[in-house]
């Protein structure tokens, strides 16, 4: 048990520590507890003859290793996942009855899964895609997942469509290419074919698809939930994450860089910042909607390609969820956790909408070729903390042993137990929504507005915001080859927004749409990342430092840096000590072989430097690179050299040439702003 977990002691934990093994300084065994005397020479009939058959030691080594890999995801693949609590602010009573949502004195642990949907297990992190946002909540009324995105809306409105959107969106199956990118025909042929996805792909197509960190992107729910209360009384609700830092991206030419230098750049963050302790933090937030409003919008609320503006529906903030502790087994949590929407507690149930109640089906399902059978709920990280008694026996891998003879309801040998419990005692009950209606296989003619949101979020976005998703149509769009299916694109987009389509169209040689847009003027400032939190706090800076530097000027910047919670990095020709004009050392963390502009949020130019060094050289591309991803660059008298050959000695967000203190505020102000997106490109 690591120290960590003892001072952040929950329910949770303390079932996972019973499951918890420590191998280390342990004598080696076979799994039947025999000790082993030897484990790097198998039993052989003379030293240079056959293995033998009754090497039991080898076979169960073997045996186990052969086995060691289960079927990956078939979507959501590549994630990572740490364990943390939540704490509402205030009861919720009002509008739910959850156990977890009633009394800000009580913590609930959770464990969290981010995740790529289209890659497979080993791919790149940085991909353009959405990313998956899973919470489990174990609440003392049973688990409750919520299994959302970073992106409000989805591609279909029907789940009867998801295996066809995730066929067209893998590698094509002929020659299983391109991994974990949408830039290809097959993807964006179900595009154009199946319309209701242009919202999403507004979205998809703009920044909040390649997010900074986990960190720094927001989770929703998607679709419409209801909160029942005591009384049963229900209201609508959507289900929204705001992290603390705010919302950040990357750029696009960043994002295809950061998956070549560090394919895990998302997960080592989340790692690195709980294991310093800069324990990420997201605040609940709540869309609350009466029954009887159901019908005022313009929309369908039970369309999952339809988010409610937060101007016309606002946000309460209702809690705050804080990831502070790694897993210990990236397999026996992270890979073995079994998300489903349909884990809800009391207070918490479904709407009618056809994408969330066919996912209600296929979460299980999924976990059952996945995890290999129906005892997926035993696995550590997957139990309830509250006890959990029911008629359900055996299967692959059962660890329960249940006694006695009964496994049956009703029954009268064991009194008719485990019991079926009233809603007054904690019974789950569905909500008594009256239906009534023919069966019909068909979409409501109140989902058949396409585009109007989508020109919403288009109308939201800043001109810089405006520019990368056209960027993104184009970069998309020049990788497939169908000049078809590139040309319905367009026309497609065309209802969305004249302008972008045009562009896009003039930049991959396609024909600008011949179509009228939705013709929506209305906008969203909560949709605009530009519109979100901006804070130095856990910003990672490369300070280029060598030998002699400046000790009276630097060390302050430096510390400066550090009380504003940035993170200064040491880059230099070699690794080792550098010592300052006063003979004070600093421990270099990375040369320029080993790290890289796209893995830093800005960039200090120290020096001193020599100019015929191979360290001066390799700053200039550096600092120019860092330059043209928009990102902070602060220099010291000496290394100012590097901006003027560079020639962006003049553009925004460059500080330099200023007295310590004021250079100090100029630049964390300039790292807080992220990016300096009015920068001329040199
Ligand atoms: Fe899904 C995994 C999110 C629609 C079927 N989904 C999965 C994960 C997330 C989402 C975050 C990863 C869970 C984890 O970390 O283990 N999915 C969504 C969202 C959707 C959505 C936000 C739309 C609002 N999904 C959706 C539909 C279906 C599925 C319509 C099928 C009917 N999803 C699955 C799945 C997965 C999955 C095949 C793969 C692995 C798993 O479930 O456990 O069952």
């Amino acid at each position: 048990m690591s120290d960590k977990r003892r001072v952040n002691q929950s329910s949770k934990e303390e079932q996972l520590d019973k499951f918890t093994v420590d191998d280390q300084g342990k004598d080696l065994t076979t799994n039947q507890g025999l000790k082993v005397s030897e484990d790097e020479f198998s039993l052989k009939a003379g030293e240079r003859g056959p293995t033998l058959m009754e090497d039991f030691h080898f076979r169960e080594k073997m045996t186990h290793f052969d086995h060691e890999r289960i079927p990956e995801r078939i979507v959501h693949a590549r994630g990572y996942a740490a364990h943390g609590e939540f704490e509402v602010y205030e009861s919720m009573k009002e509008y739910t009855k959850a156990g977890f949502l009633q009394d800000p004195n009580k913590k609930t642990p959770v464990f969290v899964r981010f995740s790529t949907v289209a890659g497979s297990r080993g791919s790149g992190e940085l991909a353009r895609d959405a990313r998956g946002f899973s919470t489990k909540f174990y609440t003392e009324e049973g688990n409750y997942d919520l299994v959302g995105n970073n992106i409000p809306v989805f591609f279909i409105q029907d789940a009867i469509k998801f295996p066809d959107l995730v066929h067209a969106l893998k590698p094509e199956p002929h020659n299983e290419m391109p991994q974990a990118a949408s830039a290809h025909d097959t993807f964006w042929d179900f595009i154009a074919n199946n319309q209701e996805s242009a919202h999403m792909i507004m979205w998809a197509m703009s920044d909040r698809a390649i997010p900074r960190s986990f960190r720094m992107m927001e989770g929703f729910g998607v679709h419409t939930f209801r909160f029942v209360n005591e009384e049963g009384r229900a209201h609508f609700v959507k289900f929204h994450w705001k992290p603390v830092l705010g919302t950040h991206s990357v750029v696009w030419d960043e994002a295809q860089k950061l998956n070549g230098k560090d394919p895990d750049f998302h997960r080592r963050d989340l790692w690195e910042a709980i294991e310093n302790g800069d324990y990420p933090e997201y605040e609940l937030g709540v869309q609350i909607l009466a029954e009887e409003d159901e019908f005022k919008f313009d929309f369908d609320i039970l369309d999952p390609t339809k988010l409610w503006p937060e101007e016309d529906i606002p946000v309460k903030r209702i809690g705050k969820m804080t990831l502070n502790r790694n897993v210990d087994n990236v397999f026996a949590e992270t890979e073995q956790v079994a998300f489903h929407p349909g884990h809800v507690v009391p207070g918490i149930d479904f709407s009618n909408d056809p994408l969330l109640q066919g996912r209600l089906f296929s979460y299980t399902d999924t976990q059952l070729i996945r995890l290999g059978g129906p005892n997926f709920h035993e696995l550590p990280i997957n139990r309830p903390v509250c006890p959990f008694h029911n008629n359900q026996r055996d299967g692959y891998g059962r660890q329960t042993i249940n006694k006695g003879p009964v496994s049956y309801h009703q029954n009268s040998l064991a009194n008719n137990t485990p019991r079926p419990v009233s809603e007054a005692e904690g019974g789950y009950k569905h909500y008594q929504e009256k239906m009534e209606g023919h069966k019909v296989r068909a979409r409501s003619q109140s989902f058949e507005d396409h585009f109007s949101q989508a020109t919403l979020f288009w109308n939201s976005m800043s001109e810089t915001e405006k520019g990368h998703i056209i960027q993104a149509f184009s970069f998309e769009l020049g990788k497939v080859k169908s000049k078809s299916v590139q040309q319905q694109v367009v026309d497609m987009f065309g209802h969305v927004s004249n302008r972008l389509a045009t562009t896009v169209a003039e930049a991959i040689g396609a024909t600008p749409p011949q179509v009228e847009d939705s013709g929506v003027t209305k906008a969203s400032a909560a949709l605009s990342q530009l519109n979100t939190k901006m804070k130095p706090a856990t910003r990672k800076v490369a300070v280029l430092i060598d030998h002699d530097f400046d000790e009276s000027v630097v060390n302050p910047v430096l510390e400066n840096l550090k009380d504003v919670g940035a993170q200064p990095e040491f880059v230099s020709g070699k690794l080792g000590m550098v010592k300052g004009s006063n003979g004070k050392e600093i421990e270099i963390n990375h040369t320029l072989l080993t790290a890289d502009s796209v893995l830093f949020d800005a960039i200090y130019i120290v020096g001193p430097f020599n100019e015929n060094s191979t360290f001066y050289k390799q700053t200039l591309p550096f600092v120019k690179e860092a330059y043209t991803h928009f990102k902070p660059i602060g220099a010291t008298e000496e290394g100012k050299s590097i901006l003027i050959s560079n020639q962006i000695e003049q553009g925004q967000g460059v500080i330099y040439g200023l007295e310590q203190k004021e250079f100090s505020e100029k630049f964390i102000d300039a790292i807080s702003a992220h990016r300096h997106w009015d920068r001329q490109v040199v």
